[in-house]
C-alpha cells in the first residue's frame, strides 16, 4: 500500500504533489487528472493509484498497471504554445531519469520521447495530455508509469522481453513513498527550470542521459518508417535523424526502436 501521510511528511516540494488525490484501483490516472483539471484543480495536483484498470500510453495504446507499480499524473498550467508538450514529456523524462540515478545509482537512459531504461529495458513510460485554448496550452496533464514494486511475470511474456521492473533489478521492494517523494520533488525542479525559459538546459542533462544517441535507430511514426542515425534533439524537442542517404530529417512523435539492441 502507498501510504499518503508518509509521502505527506517526507514531501520537500513548493506545490507539485502537495494536493494529493489517492486511489485504490482507477481506470487511469491521467483520465480522472483531467477531470479534475476541467474543473479548476490548481497546478500540482496529483493523482496517484495502486492499480490502473485502464493505464493508457501514446495512441491508446495498453499501459500495464498492476499493484506495486506508481502510477501517478500531475496537472500541470503553464503559459505555453501547444507544441510545447513535447518539451514537458522530456522534462519529465530526466526528472525520472535522475531519480533513478540518485536513489539507486543507476545509470538509467532515456529513450525519445518517452521512455526510462534501465539495462536497456523500459522500466517507466509517460504521457503527456494537453488541453488547449486555440493554440496555446488550458492545462497538461502528465501521467508516469514507473514499474516499481512488482514481479516482471506481472507482465505478458512478450512484455517481458522489453520492460524491466526497480523490483526484478534490485531483487527487493522498493521504499515507495520515498520514490514518489523524489520523483515529485525531481519533477518540481526540473519543471521549474522549464517555466524559467531554461529548456536548453534541460535538454543539455537530457542528451547526457540519452544513451540512444549516436546509435543506428528505426523510427516509425504513423504509417511511415525511416532507419538513420539518432544524431541530435532541436530546441524544441524533435528528434534529427541522419538517414542513410545523408538527408537531416526532424521527428516529433513516433517510436525509435534501437538497433542492435
Ligand atoms: C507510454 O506509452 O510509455 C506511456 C505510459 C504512461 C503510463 C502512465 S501510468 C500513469 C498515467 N495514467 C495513464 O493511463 N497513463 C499514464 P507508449 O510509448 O505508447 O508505450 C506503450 C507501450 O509500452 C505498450 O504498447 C506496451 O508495449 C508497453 N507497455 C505497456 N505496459 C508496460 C509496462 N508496465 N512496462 C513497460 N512497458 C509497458
Amino acid at each position: 500500500m502507498i501510504r499518503i501521510e508518509k509521502i505527506m511528511s517526507l514531501l520537500e516540494t513548493e506545490y507539485v504533489g502537495r494536493e494529493i488525490h489517492y486511489f485504490q484501483k482507477l481506470s487511469s490516472t491521467n483520465t480522472v487528472a483531467k477531470e479534475q483539471a476541467e474543473k479548476g484543480a490548481k497546478e500540482g495536483t496529483t493523482i496517484v493509484a495502486e492499480v490502473q484498470t485502464q493505464g493508457r500510453g501514446r495512441l491508446s495504446r495498453p499501459w500495464v498497471s498492476p499493484k506495486g507499480g506508481v502510477w501517478l499524473s500531475i496537472i500541470l498550467r503553464p503559459k505555453v504554445k501547444a507544441e510545447d508538450a513535447l518539451k514537458i514529456t522530456l522534462t519529465t523524462a530526466v526528472a525520472v531519469a535522475k531519480t533513478l540515478r540518485s536513489l539507486y545509482g543507476w545509470k538509467a537512459e532515456i529513450k525519445w520521447p518517452n521512455d526510462v531504461l534501465i539495462r536497456k529495458k523500459k522500466v517507466c513510460g509517460i504521457l503527456t495530455e494537453a488541453s488547449l485554448n486555440g493554440k496555446t496550452v488550458n492545462f497538461l496533464v502528465v501521467g508516469i508509469g514507473l514499474n516499481a514494486n512488482f514481479a516482471l511475470k506481472s507482465l505478458s511474456e512478450n512484455l517481458q522481453k522489453t520492460a524491466t521492473t526497480l523490483k526484478e533489478v534490485l531483487k527487493k521492494n522498493v521504499d515507495i513513498e520515498k520514490l514518489i517523494c523524489t520523483l515529485l520533488k525531481e519533477f518540481e525542479d526540473c519543471y521549474k527550470l522549464f517555466k524559467e525559459g531554461k529548456f536548453v538546459k534541460l535538454l543539455s542533462e537530457w542528451c547526457q542521459m540519452a544513451g540512444f544517441l549516436g546509435k543506428k535507430v528505426e523510427i516509425t511514426s504513423f504509417m511511415e518508417r525511416w532507419v538513420g542515425k539518432a544524431v541530435d534533439i532541436d530546441e524544441n524537442g524533435a528528434l534529427i535523424v541522419e538517414l542513410e542517404n545523408g538527408e537531416r530529417k526532424k521527428v516529433l512523435s513516433g517510436d525509435v526502436t534501437i538497433q542492435g539492441a
